[in-house]
């Protein structure tokens, strides 16, 4: 469904072997580009959940250096894996956008894993959407408005679907709540792995 701030949900967009498909590319892509841990600009602090990336950009986030998108990995110094062909028609399917996504960044949920309110704001295309697909257990996803205190929607995510975030949505406050373990079978190794495609810079 679509809300009129330009949130939609899609849920179940991947059947379960489509699922399967997208994992294998994820396993491909750490092999070459290990999660990493994030940390926090200024106090260090690390987050809770593990990230990697593919295509041109990732992002990434040091005590040193902040919030930002570079074409290399912050430990290998490698560029990030190629985004797979997959993903840039999935994107292609969901959005109008001109140009192909230039960042798929991929965060690893373990159990106890959560991601505080935020909103993403390190990309120079603010009007480019944002597309989600969310693997593995499910998730507790929180969703407000332009300012911290509006009022939150809580949507639960499940594995396959997909949302994407257009218009006001785009800039809206959002974050994990929590993962809810073992409600999925997809991970041999249970938590949750949510892809998001970006665009960067303006087409
Ligand atoms: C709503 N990730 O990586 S994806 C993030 O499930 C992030 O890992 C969450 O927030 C996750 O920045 C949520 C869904 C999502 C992505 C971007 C948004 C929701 C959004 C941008 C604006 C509003
Ligand atoms: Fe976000």
């Amino acid at each position: 469904m679509t809300d009129a701030a330009g949130l939609r949900h899609l849920p179940g967009y991947l059947n379960a072997r489509e699922q399967t498909l997208v994992l294998q590319r994820v396993r491909a892509v750490i092999s070459d580009a290990p999660p990493f841990v994030p940390r926090m600009p200024r106090t260090g602090r690390p987050f809770s959940v593990r990230m990697t990336n593919c295509g041109p950009l990732g992002w990434v986030s040091d005590q040193a250096g902040g919030y930002r998108y570079q074409a290399t990995h912050p430990e290998t110094g490698r560029p990030w894996p190629a985004m797979p062909p997959m993903l840039i028609d999935l994107w292609r399917a969901l959005t109008a956008y001109p140009a192909q996504p230039e960042a798929c960044l991929i965060n690893f949920y373990a159990a106890g894993a959560r991601m505080g309110a935020h909103r993403d704001a390190d990309e120079e295309d603010k009007a480019a959407p944002v597309v989600s697909i969310s693997l593995g257990d499910d998730a507790i996803f929180h969703v407000g408005g332009a300012r911290r205190n509006d009022p939150k929607q809580r949507i639960r995510l499940r594995s396959g679907d997909v949302v994407v975030l257009g218009g006001a949505a785009r800039m809206a406050y959002h974050g994990i709540d929590r993962i809810l373990p073992a409600t999925s079978r997809l991970l041999a190794e249970s938590g949750r792995i949510n892809l998001t495609l970006r665009r960067v810079n303006k087409a």
